[in-house]
């Protein structure tokens, strides 16, 4: 295919995984509105309806609960096709939602959106500039005690089973979760996706959860699972900067982002693990580190926080593979190239970690990753994620958020 014709199926793509005001991730496997994903979908449709991108972002922000708290997954037609659905989570929201967060990327690529068409956004992003505010500074207040950003879910981190999540996973009781059916190994491979024992464990914190009434004081302090996520710290910090510049622009005082930043700035040092040279995930219930390189630290460019050693201990990582940036290292026994987030590499974050190489000046990085995601695409279509040593695709196919990364970066 050339590159239009690939254009003109991107586009395709996000039309086709429309359902009215909100994207699905893709067709099946996922058959709601995703947090994340829709803002990627939002910066995708930016591309050629503006109009529609700002309503993606209004969908989703539709959802917001009184907290501040902006759901990983908004429910808006039943379905029988995913598991765990809104019977499930029991939050009692309307629209219904799910009671976890996932990466807050929105305000990220609502200043982008913003200046695809300056004018026509003003309105939009004025009306959605307080319920940005809210959602960060929820952030802020229950997820930012430790000095980083704590997920209290591995969901809530959008790289579900990665080994990032290991030693929090352990402590993590799914003995007694009783029985329920998944939906995710009837639409794909069961190889690709996380092992049961992960899927009791999830089942249990959404039940703890649940059984709190999803009371957020609760939940960070005696949940079953809280560690610290370097990816989400480096995304809050670059999130918080760009609200702040956006709300600059609309005449508000942003005081309060600024300190917010600065604040998660001072906290990375509580992430750092000098055992690997990078920073890390770290389990707050017993402090324990992760140990773990892979695409979670290279976001550290997208927030400016990459420390001198840093660049040479990530790409020796990347050197291992041919294609992107791989979610762990293929060095480490935790290494599986096509088991979800264990190791495959995703378009969708790769393309936040060039904007973050682009921006730090770093354009050969940059390039030589967008390069290597367009490789993919071009062979193989647009699919969920790739093996990154032999390029495998893998997941779903005709993703929502791959055809927007195309649109934006790759293509
Ligand atoms: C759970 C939709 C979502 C992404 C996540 C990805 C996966 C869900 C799942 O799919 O997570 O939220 O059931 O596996 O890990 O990043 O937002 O694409």
């Amino acid at each position: 295919m050339t590159d239009t014709t690939l254009d003109d199926r991107a586009r395709a793509i996000l039309k086709g995984n429309d359902r009215g005001g909100y994207t699905v991730p893709t067709h099946g496997l996922y058959p709601y509105q995703w947090n994340w994903d829709s803002a990627f979908a939002a910066w995708g449709f930016s591309t050629f309806d503006v109009d529609r991108a700002w309503t993606e972002l209004e969908t989703l922000f539709s959802a917001q609960w009184g907290d501040g708290m902006v759901p990983h997954i908004v429910f808006h037609q039943a379905s029988e096709g995913y598991f765990p659905g809104p019977d499930v989570w029991q939050t009692g929201t309307t629209p219904a939602s799910s009671g976890i967060s996932q990466p807050p990327v929105a305000a990220i690529l609502a200043r982008r959106i913003w200046e695809a068409d300056a004018a026509a956004g003003r309105d939009r992003i004025a009306a959605l500039y307080p319920k940005l505010l809210a959602w960060h500074r929820w952030w802020h207040d229950y997820r930012s005690r430790s000095g980083a950003v704590a997920i209290t879910h591995p969901w809530e981190s959008g790289r579900d089973n990665c080994p990032d999540w290991d030693p929090g996973m352990r402590n993590v009781d799914g003995s007694k979760v009783g029985p329920y059916t998944r939906r995710d190994t009837g639409h794909v491979d069961a190889s690709m996706r996380p092992g049961k024992e992960d899927y009791d464990r999830y089942v249990a914190m959404v039940q703890f959860g649940r059984a709190c009434g999803w009371d957020q004081e609760t939940i960070v302090e005696t949940g079953p699972f809280l560690m610290a996520d370097p990816a989400i710290t480096f995304i809050l910090i670059r999130a918080h900067r760009d609200l702040a510049a956006i709300g600059a622009e609309l005449g508000h005082s942003v005081t309060e982002l600024e300190s917010w930043a600065g604040e998660l700035e001072a906290g990375l040092a509580t992430i750092w693990n000098p055992e690997i040279g990078c920073y890390d995930a770290r389990d707050l219930r017993t402090g324990e580190f992760a140990g773990i390189l892979g695409s979670g630290g290279f976001l550290a460019w997208l927030s400016g926080a990459a420390r001198e050693g840093v660049e040479e201990t990530l790409f020796a990582i990347w050197d291992k593979v041919a294609y992107g940036i791989p979610s762990s290292d293929p060095g480490s026994a935790h290494f599986n190239p096509r088991r979800y987030w264990r190791g495959p590499m995703w378009p969708v974050v790769n393309s936040l970690i060039a904007m973050g190489f682009a921006e730090a000046g770093n354009g050969a990085a940059a390039e030589r990753l967008r390069r290597e995601t367009a490789t993919l695409i071009r062979e193989h279509g647009f699919y969920e994620y790739f093996d990154p040593v032999d390029g495998t695709p893998c997941g779903g196919s005709d993703f929502t958020w791959t055809a927007a990364v195309w649109l934006t970066w790759a293509g």
